[in-house]
C-alpha cells in the first residue's frame, strides 16, 4: 500500500470529489477536442481533469502540464476542457484512456482506486513537483468549473497558476514558454504580455519597409479572440495596422458564436448576418476560443467568397517556397491537409507550386504530427484550424546562415520572423491573422487577388444520423470506407458519374453522426452528390 503522502493525498482526493458528483447515467469522452458538453454536466469531469493533470505534470519530471477550459466554436451552454503538454501540444494519445476512465468512475471510492492504479502503473510517484497552469475562455459556466478543476489540483497536491481568461493558443504558447524557459532555446515569456510583444515585434520586422495594409475587418464570434485581438493591435500600433472589430460582446454571453464566428461562416458559406461589408476589402471570423480563422470578401455584386483553410494553407506555403528560393536555404516546405481539403486547392499545389502534400486523418493532432516532418511544414484543415512549423533543424540552418548579398539577408530575417510570429504550438487566429495580413501587404494584394490564384469546386458537407457511428471505419486518411462492407463501392460508382467528382463519408469524432463529404464541377452535381452518398446510409 501507498506511503503516508501517498495516502494523504488519496484521502484527499475522495474527500474532494464527494463535492464533485459525476452526474449519473451520463458516458463521459475525451473525443478529438477533448470533453465537450454541455457545461451544467462539466464539473465532476473538471473535477478529475485536474487530477490527471497532476500525475500528467508528475509522470513528466515536474513539467508544466496546460488546462483550457473553452467549446470552442460551439454554442455557449457548452462548455469543454483539454490538455496541453509540455511542449504546447495536444494531450498524448494514450492519456486519453486514462482521462476517458476517470470522468467515467462511478463512485469517489473508484475514482481514488484508478489515480493510484495509473500512478502504480506508470511509475509515477506521488510525492513529486507537479505543475499546471490553466485559463478559460468567456462562457458563463467558466468560473465554476475553475473552481472544480482547483479542487482537482488541490486535493492532487499540484502547484498551479490561475492564467484566468486567454484564447486557447495563448495557453498553449504560455505552456511551451514556461517548458522552455531553462533552455537554450526559450521560446518567449510565459506571460500574456510576452505573448503580445513576440508577434507584434515579429509582425513589424515581417512588414517592414511594406505600405500599411489597408484595415481588416474581424468578427471576433463575441468570445475571447475580441478583447485579445484589441490588446495585440494596441501593441502593434497604429502607425502600422488598423483592425476594425466587430461581434465583440463579450458580455452577452448568449451571443457567443451565434450567427457569427469562423464555423459559422464556414459551414454556411455565408456573412455573419447583420455584417454590410464593402466590395473588396479583407473580413475575417475567429471562433469562440480564437484557434481557428477564415477569411471573406464580396465582389461588386456583393457575391460572398470565402477564402478558407486550404486557401491560407496555399497562400502561407507560396510565401515561405518563395522567400526560402531567394535565400538560397536549403529547406523543403510541405503541406499537410485532411480529406476536406478542396480538391483544387491540392490540385494547386501539386501541379502548380510543386509542393508535397501529406494527407491525415481528422484533428490537429493527426496534422501537427505531420507536419513536423518537413523542415517547414504548413498545415491547416479547410475549418481555418493551421499554422506553420519550422523545425528545429530548420531554424539552426536560418540562424547560422551566412547571406552572400542583402537580398538573401532580408529573405532570410523575414523567414526568422515568420517563425516568431507564427504560433508553433498550435493554430492561433490571431497569429494567423498578422500572417495573412503580412503576406498580402509582401504582394501588394487584396483578397481578390489571393482568391483568384485557385478557384475551390463546389462542395457540400451533410451530416446523418445513423444507428452506430462506430461501425463506419476508414483507411486512407479517412477517405475509404472499409466497413460497412460493400459501401464504398457504391460510392465509388456514384463518383464517377461527376466531373471532378470526389466523395467521402467518415464518422464525426465530436458528434453522434457521420459526415458526408462532395464536391463536383457545378454547385448543383456537388448538392446532388451529397444528397446521393447521404442515401446510401439510408437504414444503416
Ligand atoms: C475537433 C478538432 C478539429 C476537427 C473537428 C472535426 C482539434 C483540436 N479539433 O474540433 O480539428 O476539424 O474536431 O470534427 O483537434 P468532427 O470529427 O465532428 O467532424
Ligand atoms: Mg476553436
Amino acid at each position: 500500500m501507498a506511503d503516508p503522502i501517498a495516502r494523504q493525498q488519496l484521502s484527499q482526493i475522495t474527500k474532494f470529489s464527494t463535492l464533485h458528483p459525476r452526474p449519473e447515467g451520463h458516458k463521459y469522452a475525451y473525443g478529438t477536442a477533448g470533453f465537450r458538453l454541455l457545461g451544467s454536466l462539466l464539473d465532476s469531469v473538471v473535477f478529475r481533469v485536474g487530477l490527471l493533470a497532476a500525475l500528467r505534470s508528475r509522470k513528466l519530471d515536474g513539467e508544466t502540464i496546460g488546462v483550457m477550459i473553452t467549446a470552442s466554436h460551439n454554442p455557449p451552454d457548452d462548455n469543454g476542457v483539454k490538455l496541453i503538454d509540455p511542449q504546447g501540444e495536444m494531450l498524448e494519445a494514450s492519456w486519453e484512456t486514462y482521462a476517458t476512465m476517470f470522468a467515467n468512475a462511478e463512485t469517489d471510492d473508484e475514482l481514488t482506486k484508478e489515480y493510484l492504479a495509473v500512478a502504480e502503473a506508470l511509475k509515477i510517484n506521488l510525492d513529486s513537483p507537479s505543475n499546471v497552469v490553466f485559463a478559460r475562455d468567456t462562457r458563463a459556466s467558466g468560473p465554476a468549473l475553475v473552481a472544480a478543476l482547483k479542487d482537482g489540483l488541490q486535493a492532487a497536491a499540484a502547484d498551479y497558476a490561475d492564467y484566468r481568461i486567454l484564447t486557447t493558443p495563448q495557453l498553449h504558447y504560455i505552456v511551451k514558454c514556461i517548458n522552455t524557459g531553462k533552455t537554450v532555446t526559450p521560446y518567449g515569456d510565459p506571460s500574456e504580455q510576452g505573448y503580445f510583444d513576440k508577434l507584434s515585434t515579429a509582425f513589424k520586422i515581417v512588414t517592414k519597409g511594406k505600405a500599411k495594409p489597408p484595415t481588416v475587418t474581424v468578427d471576433a464570434a463575441n468570445g475571447v479572440g475580441g478583447p485579445k485581438l484589441k490588446e495585440l493591435a494596441r501593441c502593434i500600433g497604429s502607425d502600422y495596422l488598423d483592425i476594425n472589430i466587430v461581434k465583440n460582446e463579450i458580455d452577452a454571453v448568449e451571443r457567443l458564436n451565434f450567427q457569427c464566428g469562423a464555423d459559422f461562416v464556414k459551414t454556411q458559406q455565408k456573412l455573419p448576418v447583420g455584417l454590410e461589408p464593402a466590395p473588396f476589402e479583407l473580413y475575417a471570423s475567429l471562433d469562440g476560443d480564437a484557434d481557428r480563422i477564415v477569411f471573406y470578401y464580396v465582389d461588386e455584386a456583393n457575391k460572398f467568397h470565402l477564402l478558407d483553410g486550404d486557401k491560407i494553407a496555399s497562400l502561407a506555403a507560396t510565401f515561405i517556397r518563395d522567400l526560402i528560393a531567394v535565400s538560397g536555404v536549403d529547406l523543403q516546405v510541405g503541406v499537410v491537409q485532411t480529406a476536406y481539403a478542396n480538391g483544387s486547392s491540392s490540385k494547386y499545389l501539386t501541379d502548380i507550386l510543386k509542393v508535397p502534400i501529406t494527407v491525415t486523418p481528422t484533428g490537429v493532432k493527426h496534422l501537427h504530427h505531420a507536419a513536423q516532418l518537413f523542415d517547414v511544414g504548413v498545415y491547416f484543415e479547410a475549418n481555418g484550424h493551421g499554422t506553420v512549423l519550422f523545425s528545429n533543424s530548420s531554424m539552426k540552418t536560418l540562424e547560422s546562415f551566412e547571406a552572400q548579398n542583402p537580398g538573401q539577408q532580408d529573405a532570410v530575417t523575414t523567414l526568422l520572423s515568420l517563425a516568431a510570429l507564427i504560433n508553433q504550438t498550435v493554430g492561433d487566429a490571431l497569429s494567423d491573422l498578422l500572417l495573412v495580413i503580412a503576406i498580402l501587404s509582401h504582394k501588394a494584394w487584396g483578397p481578390n487577388e489571393w482568391n483568384l490564384t485557385y478557384t475551390d469546386l463546389p462542395n457540400r458537407l451533410v451530416r446523418v444520423v445513423v444507428k452506430d457511428r462506430t461501425a463506419f471505419k476508414t483507411d486512407d486518411a479517412e477517405r475509404r470506407l472499409v466497413e460497412p462492407k460493400g459501401l464504398q463501392v457504391h460510392i465509388d460508382a456514384l463518383v464517377k458519374k461527376y466531373k471532378s467528382g470526389r466523395s467521402f463519408v467518415r464518422a464525426s469524432g465530436t458528434e453522434d453522426a457521420v459526415r458526408v463529404y462532395a464536391e463536383a464541377a457545378t454547385r448543383l452535381e456537388a448538392d446532388e452528390l451529397a444528397v446521393k452518398v447521404s442515401d446510401l446510409l439510408k437504414g444503416l
